[in-house]
């Protein structure tokens, strides 16, 4: 059978570039009639007749995929094929979708030959035009064609495909994505004049020496054709090269196109023409003479409606995202993504690699045995892909890399289609990742690679891979080639972390050109009427990967998440930082800075009072210039009534005018500087004032005593239980008092990757999770209240001696907690050590009705040690719902770092301050991290009517262990003795 045979196709046209032509195009997108049969034996025999009756029908949205419009169910798998292994056979179940479209052929449509184009149908599909067969298709994301021939009529005709699910095509298509079956890209029907044109490559080089280019257009056409640049003044013959003396390239950062046409006496192609040459040097990979870096994502293409079926404009909106976020390159993993999208790229300036839809990763389960791309057998299957891929996108001046796939292990066959590419297209670079010999690769590149082994890799003092262990002339060969991180940071859940210690590594060896973050959006899906997105499991599915498909910087409704945000901090194109003075660094490798404008702020205590421009002068990429500070340093500012006088100097470079991926002032870059808080020598940076220590009163404060009245104590604004020595009331607020938590709700990159680089497997084990609190002693003296505490799981050895010192001086209430660890935390025989805390703070419950908080420290978002480089220190004001992170699976999630003082108030203002010695760590929300702990989706958070505060010394760090590796050492927070200190404050006029 053709759906389970390896043949790639039958009937279909060679494949072509996508071309923008003259000649009339009439989409056949629309509403469809549609009928899903359990698989192709029940599936009706006589559908592609005219006289079929389908009147029962249902009708689906083409493009689209069948299970997200009512028909059966979308399937999630990470790696694992949702059928037996048993190439090239498919399942007897596999869901085979009839669609039947009668359109009308517009009276004018030319009298010449007609073909037509299908974008994207997955799995395999045949095709009949009025009841005639013009044949069968595999290779879901990639373009098929075929001849209509004299079949198509005046007036109405019928256009039947039936759609398989599965087909020998589906074991190259295993990426980690959701299985949509469905015809899910643009059909079109296509005149092709008589002397009209077939293909187009262009050659546009670049020569960075002279700044000239050179420019051939190869063309197949059936008649004679023209190649026309206006702007250059060009009209050649197709093949004819041309140097013209000086051009402008085209770079990701100054996406410079020509408009230029291919014409013959029938049709005419327009095409928007880049100049730039590919060339690697030594171990760079340069275009144009500079060596690229990438700040890069992977991007599946996903809506949360339409699955793959994505839009023009979702496509822009994802370019724009990107560029407004600092991105300038895209791996479009793990297939060629709708063509429409590389326009966009090219037009708005980004760096592709262009990934051929092949992955057989499930073929990890029989230890690779059968893996087709070591079989020649499925080389007709293979090189068919690469030559679809090739073909259709090879003239996009964003596409520098062809990828021969993902994740397919090894195999001879790569070798084929690498040997064809090269010879096909020599001016573009390859890429492929899984070979370890990297024999069919320009570069040598890992996924989730730890930061120690990406020092060696840049250093190069890398072990050798196993592959070219014996083969040293290949080994050589690896060890000169540029590294790109093709995948890190996966950004599942809160995270990812150590973005900024990765830019680090990256930008410190030139053999290093930088990665792309794992990965764009969350694959989650919103089905008609529901509130929650789903993933893998939502569907009864025996197999499937559960929540590994919500790992990307976007949520699925393309909202971008705290990672998104980081990352474009920690790979902005310019560097502003200082000691002294000023230092403006371009990282562009193209642009110079000519279209941002610097401003700077000065703020006291987190209030502004100063502002202006700085003059920065031209700076080539690559360079770097030094400025005077802007402010007059030395002049003593009065600090804010509620402040300490903490003085920052902000400087942010802002886009000077309109782009078209975002309006002037949009922020590119910034940064910040501590100034000295009152009159220190002019131009001097400082260390953060800090502010005053809530266990050392000032002097001139009246000291509270502590007074009994019945079962209770009143220690200045605090009531306690004289017992247990625990808050009851703050200010007159319930509570139920401050007290020790080491315990967050656990973060995908906390849980690792079944079981492995679990952090919480140790956590759980050591009883975080279910701490007891006994009070050992509560000591009242003159003028403090001491309470001293072991927190401890059951059944384990180890706790920690934990003492509240409570004091109060006029109108504040201070805690110290002092935390000391007791007995075997680092293991026992039976017991594994445990190395770090989730978290370290106390937590407390406030009345519901203070729902404001206004900060001053980090912000404005959620930051973790790893994941701290966004944060920046001023005043912020967000509703307790606003400072949650809506995570698709809820999680810790809206810690404020640095945080001086807080104040929550309600809805007249009145509330609580707290603040920190100096800083600490805050979070609020209307649920407990239990609650948080126990949802799978969003809806599960049902608010209770108090409002759950962790006021925390430190959290561990975020790491990317969900598929990598766990937070480094310098971002744990260590089982150790902490001591830290909070006060509170009556706030407002209450
Ligand atoms: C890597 C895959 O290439 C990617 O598609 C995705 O599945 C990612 O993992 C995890 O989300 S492969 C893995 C072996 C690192």
């Amino acid at each position: 059978m053709y759906y389970e045979d390896l043949e790639p196709g039958t009937g279909r046209r060679e494949p072509r570039a996508w071309l923008h032509s003259s000649a009339p195009v009439l989409s056949l997108n629309g509403e469809w009639r549609f009928k899903l049969s359990a698989g192709p034996a029940e599936a009706p025999a006589d559908v592609m007749t005219p006289e079929f009756a389908d009147d029962g029908w249902d009708e689906l949205t083409v493009p689209g995929h069948w299970v997200l419009q009512g028909h059966d169910r979308p399937r999630y798998t990470n790696t694992a094929f949702p059928f037996p292994i048993d190439p090239p056979r498919t399942p007897a179940a596999n869901p085979t979708g009839d669609h039947r479209h009668w359109f009308e052929l517009p009276a004018d449509w030319p009298d010449a030959r007609t073909i037509l184009r299908f974008e994207g149908v997955d799995s395999c599909f045949k095709v009949w035009l009025n009841g005639v067969e013009l044949g069968t298709s595999k290779g879901s994301r990639l373009p098929s064609e075929f001849e209509v021939g004299a079949h198509l009529r005046p007036g109405r005709n019928l256009l039947v495909v039936r759609v398989h699910q599965w087909s020998s095509g589906s074991y190259l298509e295993d990426q980690d994505m959701w299985w949509l079956p469905g015809i899910f890209r643009d059909v079109t029907l296509r005149s092709r004049p008589a002397d009209g044109i077939e293909d187009v490559f262009v050659h546009a080089d670049f020569d960075h020496v002279t700044g000239a280019g050179t420019i051939k257009v190869d063309c197949v056409s059936t008649g004679p054709a023209r190649v026309l640049v206006p702007e250059l003044g060009l009209d050649l013959a197709p093949g004819e090269s041309v140097t013209v003396p000086a051009v402008e390239p085209w770079s990701a950062e100054i996406p410079r196109l020509y408009d230029a046409s291919v014409v013959t006496p029938g049709e005419t192609v327009s095409l928007r023409i880049g100049f730039r040459t590919v060339t690697i040097v030594d171990d760079q990979l340069t275009v144009n003479g500079r060596p690229l870096f990438f700040r890069g994502v992977n991007r599946h293409e996903h809506d949360q409606y339409r699955g793959r079926a994505v839009s023009e404009e979702t496509m822009r909106q994802d370019l724009v995202l990107m560029k407004q976020h600092n991105v300038n390159a895209v791996r479009t993993a793990h297939y060629p993504p709708h063509p429409a999208f590389l326009d966009l790229c090219d037009e708005l300036g980004l760096w592709v690699i262009d990934e051929c839809d092949i992955e057989t990763h499930g073929f990890i389960y029989t230890d690779w045995v059968g893996n087709p791309v070591d079989d020649p057998a499925w080389a007709p299957m293979l090189l068919d892909r690469m030559r679809r891929t090739v073909e259709r996108d090879k003239n996009h001046p964003s596409i520098v890399i062809w990828s021969l796939g993902n994740e397919s292990h090894r195999g001879r066959v790569l070798g084929d289609l690498a040997a064809w590419t090269r010879e096909r297209d020599p001016g573009r670079a390859l890429f492929y990742e899984r070979d370890r010999s990297y024999a069919f690769s320009d570069f040598y590149s890992l996924m989730y690679t730890p930061l120690d082994e990406l020092e060696r890799i840049g250093s190069r003092t890398e072990e050798v891979p196993e592959e070219t262990a014996d083969h040293p002339e290949l080994e050589a060969r690896r060890r000169a080639l540029p590294f790109v991180l093709c995948e890190y940071a996966h950004a599942m859940g809160n995270g990812p972390g150590g973005l900024a210690d990765y830019q680090r590594v990256f930008e410190k060896y030139p053999r290093l050109q930088g990665g792309f973050v794992w990965e764009w959006i969350d694959h989650g899906l919103l089905l008609p009427g529901a509130t929650d997105h789903v993933y893998g499991g939502a569907f009864g599915e025996k197999v499937h990967g559960a929540n590994f498909c919500l790992d990307g910087l976007l949520f699925p409704d393309r909202t971008p998440s705290p990672g998104l945000i980081e990352y474009k901090k920690v790979i902005e194109p310019v560097r502003i930082s200082g000691a002294g003075s000023l230092t403006i660094e371009n990282l562009r490798s193209f642009a110079p800075l000519d279209d941002l404008e610097f401003v700077w702020s000065e703020e006291v205590d987190g209030v502004e009072m100063r502002s202006g421009r700085l003059e920065v002068p031209a700076i080539e990429p690559g360079a770097s210039a030094e400025l005077p500070l802007p402010v007059e340093a030395a002049v003593p500012v009065e600090p804010a009534a509620d402040g300490a006088g903490e003085r920052w100097l902000t400087v942010r470079a802002v886009l000077a005018k309109d782009e078209p991926w975002a309006a002037a002032g949009h922020e590119v870059a910034w940064a910040q500087f501590p100034l000295p808080a009152h009159s220190a020598q002019p131009g001097e940076l400082a260390e953060p004032a800090r502010a005053a220590d809530p266990a050392q009163p000032a002097t001139a404060a009246v000291r509270r005593q502590p007074e009994r009245s019945g079962d209770g104590l009143r220690l200045g604004g605090g009531e306690f239980d004289a017992r247990t020595g625990q808050l009851t009331r703050l200010f007159g607020l319930p509570t139920d008092g401050p007290r020790l938590d080491l315990w967050r709700a656990p973060t995908d990159n906390d849980n690792g990757q079944g079981g492995r680089n679990a952090t919480v497997t140790a956590w759980r084990a050591a009883g975080l999770d279910r701490l007891e609190h006994r009070v050992d002693q509560v000591e009242v003296t003159d003028h403090e209240l001491t309470v001293r505490t072991r927190v401890a799981p059951d059944g384990l050895g180890h706790g920690v001696r934990t003492t509240y010192h409570w004091t109060a001086n006029d109108d504040a209430l201070s805690l110290t907690v002092a935390v000391v660890p007791d007995g075997p935390w680092n293991g026992s025989a039976i017991t594994q050590p445990c190395e770090n805390w989730p978290r370290l703070g106390v937590r407390m419950s406030l009345p519901s009705s203070l729902d404001t908080v206004r900060w001053f420290g980090g912000g404005p978002g959620e930051a973790y040690a790893d994941s701290r480089a966004a944060a920046r220190v001023t005043r912020h004001t967000r509703t307790v719902d606003g400072l949650q992170t809506p995570y698709v699976v809820p999680q810790e999630n809206g810690s404020r770092i640095d945080v001086r003082w807080a104040e929550l108030t309600d809805a007249d203002g009145n509330g609580i301050r707290v603040e920190g010695a100096p800083y600490f760590q805050l979070t609020a929300r209307r649920w407990t991290t239990e609650d948080l702990e126990q949802a799978k989706h969003r809806s599960d958070l049902t608010p209770h009517d108090r409002l759950y505060v962790n006021l925390d010394l430190a959290q561990n760090g975020l790491g990317s262990a969900s598929c990598g590796p766990a937070a480094t050492a310098d971002h744990t927070l260590d089982v150790a003795a902490y001591t830290f200190g909070l006060t509170w404050r009556q706030f407002g006029g209450r």
